[in-house]
C-alpha cells in the first residue's frame, strides 16, 4: 500500500477521534495544522497514526529520497562566557586546564588535512570566547575561501554572531553583510534550544534570546542567503513549548523562505548540569520528527543528526519525516559524544551511510549544503572500482 492509500485507510478509520480525523483530511488536503492541533498531535498522536501522515508529507515532497553530504567539523574551542545547563561539551573559563583553544592555523591546517578528500562542506561551531571575535572569523573565513574556494562554509550560530556583533558595535545587518564578504555561505541552525522565555531562562540563561536569534536568520535570509534550525527537544519543556518553537519558525520562514532544514535534536544527559533530567525515548524521538514534518509544512527538509541518536533510529527517521540524514562528518566532533551520544567516534563512510538508506528502501542522494545534487547512489553498488570513482569525482571538480 502506497502513503496515499495509508493516509485514506486512516482517514476511514472510524475508531480515530473527530479531532485526529480532522488533522489527517488537513494533511490530505496539504492545509496547515493550527498551534492547538500541534498540541493535539503531541498530546494524542500514536506513533503509528503519526508515521502515516509524516510520510504521506515526505513522500509528496521528496518520494524516496534521502540526502546527506560529505562534510567535516571544525570546533575552535570548548571553553565558553556561557554556562548552558545542557552543554557537556563547555567548559567555562575557570576549568581552562580541560579545555582547548584552536588558533587560526590549527583550523586553516585542520581544512588543509581535507585537501584530497571530496568533502563539499566545513561546518564550525564551538564555544564563544572574547579572542574569536570578528576580525578572526572574517579572517578564518576569508582564508579557507583562498585557499579552496568551492568548500562551502557554514558557520557560527546567532550565539556567536550576536556576542561579536555586540562587541565590534555593528549591527545586525551590518554584521551579516560583513560575515558573506568575508565568505560565509550558510548558518547552522544550532543555539536555537527552545525558544520560550520560561524555558530558555533556565536553561540557557544570557545568550541571545529568541527574538534576537530569530533577527539575525532574518538578515541573513535578507541577503538572500539560506540557513537550518534545530530544536533541543526532550528535558524540561512541555509539549506547548515545542510548537510555540516551531511556530515561530513557521512564521518566519512563511516571511523570508530562507530555512532550509528543521533539525531536531534529543537532549543527551550525560556529564552535564542536567543530567538527573531522563532522556526521551525512541518511541518520542518518532513522533517528534513526525510531528516536526507535520507541523512545520513550509521548511522543505527534516534532518535526523545519525551521529546524536543510534544509526538504527536514524533509519527508522526514514518512516517518520526525515528526509536528510546529515553528512559523513568524521571524529572531529565532540559535542555529542561528550553529551552522551550512541556514537562515540562519529563517522561513517560514504558506502555506510548509503548502504544504512538503502536498507531501508530509500534512495539515497549526496547532495551539497544547498541541496544541489552531486551523486545519485540509486544504482550504485559499490564495487572497489566504483568506490574509487565516486571518491574521485568531485575531487575533480574543486
Ligand atoms: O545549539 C548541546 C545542541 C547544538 C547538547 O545546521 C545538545 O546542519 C543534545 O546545531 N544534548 C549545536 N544537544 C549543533 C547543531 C547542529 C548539529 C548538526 C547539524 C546542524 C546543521 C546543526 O547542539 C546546540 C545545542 O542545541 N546540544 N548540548 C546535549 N547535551
Ligand atoms: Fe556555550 Fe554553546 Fe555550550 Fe551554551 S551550548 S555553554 S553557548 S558552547
Amino acid at each position: 500500500m502506497g502513503s496515499d492509500d495509508k493516509l485514506k485507510w486512516l482517514i476511514a478509520d472510524e475508531t480515530l477521534g473527530p479531532e485526529l480525523r480532522s488533522i489527517a483530511v488537513k494533511v490530505s488536503r496539504g492545509e496547515r495544522i493550527s498551534f492547538a492541533e500541534g498540541v493535539t498531535l503531541f498530546e494524542k498522536g500514536e506513533l503509528g497514526y503519526l508515521g502515516v501522515l509524516a510520510n504521506y508529507i515526505r513522500e509528496k515532497k521528496h518520494g524516496n529520497v534521502t540526502y546527506f553530504n560529505r562534510n567535516f567539523h571544525i570546533e575552535p574551542t570548548n571553553l565558553c562566557v556561557y554556562d548552558c545547563k545542557f552543554c557537556s561539551y563547555s567548559r567555562l573559563i575557570k576549568e581552562r586546564d580541560q579545555g582547548w583553544e584552536a588558533t587560526m592555523d590549527d583550523m586553516l591546517n585542520t581544512v588543509s588535512k581535507y585537501d584530497q578528500e571530496p568533502v563539499t562542506e566545513v561546518h564550525i561551531v564551538g564555544g564563544v570566547l572574547p579572542q574569536y571575535n570578528m576580525a578572526f572569523y572574517m579572517e578564518l573565513f576569508s582564508k579557507i575561501k583562498q585557499h579552496r574556494p568551492n568548500l562551502h562554509i557554514k558557520a557560527l550560530t546567532p550565539v556567536e554572531y550576536h556576542y561579536i556583533f555586540k562587541k565590534a558595535k555593528v549591527d545586525y545587518a551590518m554584521g551579516m553583510q560583513m560575515m558573506k564578504e568575508a565568505g560565509l555561505e550558510s548558518m547552522p541552525g544550532g543555539g536555537a534550544e527552545i525558544f520560550h522565555p520560561e524555558i530558555r531562562e533556565q536553561i540557557a540563561k544570557d545568550k541571545c534570546n529568541a527574538e534576537q536569534w530569530l533577527q539575525i536568520h532574518e538578515e541573513w535570509h535578507k541577503l538572500g542567503m539560506h540557513s537550518n534550525a534545530t530544536m533541543l527537544y526532550g528535558h524540561i519543556e512541555k509539549f506547548w513549548h515545542r510548537v510555540d518553537h516551531m511556530e515561530r519558525l513557521r512564521q518566519l520562514q512563511d516571511k523570508t523562505g530562507g530555512f532550509q532544514t528543521f533539525i531536531p535534536l534529543k537532549f543527551r544527559n550525560q556529564d552535564n548540569q542536567m543530567s538527573h533530567v531522563p532522556e526521551s525515548s525512541v518511541v518520542e524521538d518518532l513522533r517528534n520528527y513526525a510531528i516536526s514534518r507535520i507541523y512545520l509544512d513550509n521548511f522543505p527538509h527534516i534532518k535526523a543528526y545519525w551521529a546524536m541518536i543510534s544509526r538504527d533510529t536514524a533509519q527508522l527517521s526514514l518512516g517518520f519525516g526525515v528526509d536528510d540524514i546529515d553528512g559523513t562528518l568524521d571524529d572531529t566532533t565532540k559535542i555529542y559524544s561528550m553529551a552522551g551520544a550512541e556514537e562515540k567516534n562519529p563517522g561513517m563512510t560514504t558506502q555506510q551511510l548509503v548502504e544504512l538508506i538503502k536498507a531501508v528502501g530509500r534512495h539515497p542522494v549526496e547532495r551539497d549544503t544547498l541541496y544541489h545534487v552531486i551523486t545519485d547512489f540509486k544504482e550504485v553498488e559499490f564495487t572497489d572500482e566504483k568506490k574509487q570513482i565516486y571518491y574521485q569525482l568531485p575531487v575533480l571538480n574543486q
